[in-house]
């Protein structure tokens, strides 16, 4: 009897793709590119072979990126517009080899009082970036700190250049990390390290910084951006509501109870099941070798965006479902 590798091989070939008439949803035409223009602070492209990545580099090089209110007000605009863009499926920001950010503008935030933060609401252009429904990743080269290590940490993933260096050091300068850190550090890294990191301002390396769970990939300094595409295209490869779900229910173990989370998990894990809208095509193999001759017919099964999410084999009287492929697009 084929085995289900053996079928999946064979409706992988180009016979079924052809016969099943799959229709790309993204066509050239309909890819938008951004200006850079209207920013100073950041720099905005579309990469990826696909043109479906986001990428946002924070462009103060001789402030070494540090975040000044002008450049949050960018990157949220920029978040903002990627997130609304259906040719994207995913978000990258970068700095430089040096930086990605030292921090928030020391100059800019030194005659900030307590009665200017309030009202002013300093630092509200941060929920921009976590109200984003898309994945953002970050890739550190140089410098993350104090808000630029916050930045990190609000992205959903860290891939880091062997030369990135990680910290917290407000305390050196008579505060505490004042979007974040407090917070997301114990969550990723545990109470005991981000105490160490938070009451000394230590610096740590990117090897640190994974062995604690922070980041998820060191890679050499010229190979990193190219490995962060790499990471956006794959998430592409899945369907944007299936990946937005699964954000918002990684998420929510940050934010709530383990029992609250699990329901969470559980209400969207069956959601996922009405998001099959159509049945598009059935296909009885003739053509295919001997090694898919059980199979009496195949259902590809269609989200509402065009994504294939899985396909019923039927093999003699048996039924198997294979998740959704990267290949489908
Ligand atoms: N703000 C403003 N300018 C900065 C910052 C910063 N955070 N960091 C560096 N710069 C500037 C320097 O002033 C210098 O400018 P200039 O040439 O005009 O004097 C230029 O960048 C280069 O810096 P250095 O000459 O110091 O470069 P080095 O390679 O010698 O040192 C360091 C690099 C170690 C990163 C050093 O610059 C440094 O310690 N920077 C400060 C790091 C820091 O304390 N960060 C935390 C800031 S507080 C914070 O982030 C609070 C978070 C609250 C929420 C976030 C709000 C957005």
């Amino acid at each position: 009897m084929a085995s289900v590798a053996t079928v999946t091989r064979a409706l992988l070939g180009k016979n079924v793709l052809n016969k099943c008439k799959v229709v790309s949803a993204t066509s050239q035409a309909s890819i938008k590119f951004y200006s850079t223009a209207s920013y100073e602070n950041i720099k905005v492209e579309v990469v990826g072979s696909k043109k479906n990545v986001g990428l946002i580099q924070l462009n103060r090089p001789k402030a070494l990126n540090a975040l000044c209110k002008p450049l949050f007000v960018e990157l949220g605009k920029a978040v903002n517009d990627f997130d609304a863009d259906s040719n994207i499926a995913a978000i990258i920001i970068t700095g430089n080899e040096k930086a990605f950010a030292a921090g928030a503008d020391i100059k800019e935030m030194q005659n900030n009082t307590y009665s200017s933060n309030t009202k002013q609401g300093f630092l509200r252009e941060w929920e921009d970036i976590s109200n984003c429904g898309k994945p953002i990743i970050a890739a550190v080269n140089g410098f993350a700190l104090g808000g630029g290590c916050e930045l990190a940490m609000l992205c959903d993933i860290i891939y880091a250049g062997e030369k990135a260096k990680f910290g917290q050091p407000e305390i050196n300068i008579g505060t505490i990390p004042g979007a974040g850190g407090t917070q997301r550090l114990p969550r990723y890294v545990g109470k005991s390290k981000a105490m160490e990191i938070v009451l000394t301002g230590n610096f740590f390396d990117a090897h640190e910084a994974e062995k604690m769970g922070l980041v998820s990939k060191v890679f050499p300094v010229e190979k990193l951006l190219e490995e962060t595409i790499k990471l956006a295209e794959r998430i592409g490869t899945h369907s944007p509501l299936i990946v937005k779900l699964a954000k918002q229910a990684v998420n929510q173990a940050y934010e709530t109870t383990l029992k609250s989370g699990l329901q969470f998990e559980k209400s969207t894990f069956y959601g996922t099941f009405a998001t099959v809208s159509l049945i598009f095509a059935f296909y009885t193999p003739k053509s295919l070798n001997e090694s898919s001759s059980y199979i009496t017919f195949v259902t590809i099964f269609y989200s509402s965006e065009l994504k294939v999410l899985g396909l019923h084999v039927y093999l003699q009287n048996s039924c198997y479902l294979l998740q959704h492929n990267p290949i489908f697009g």
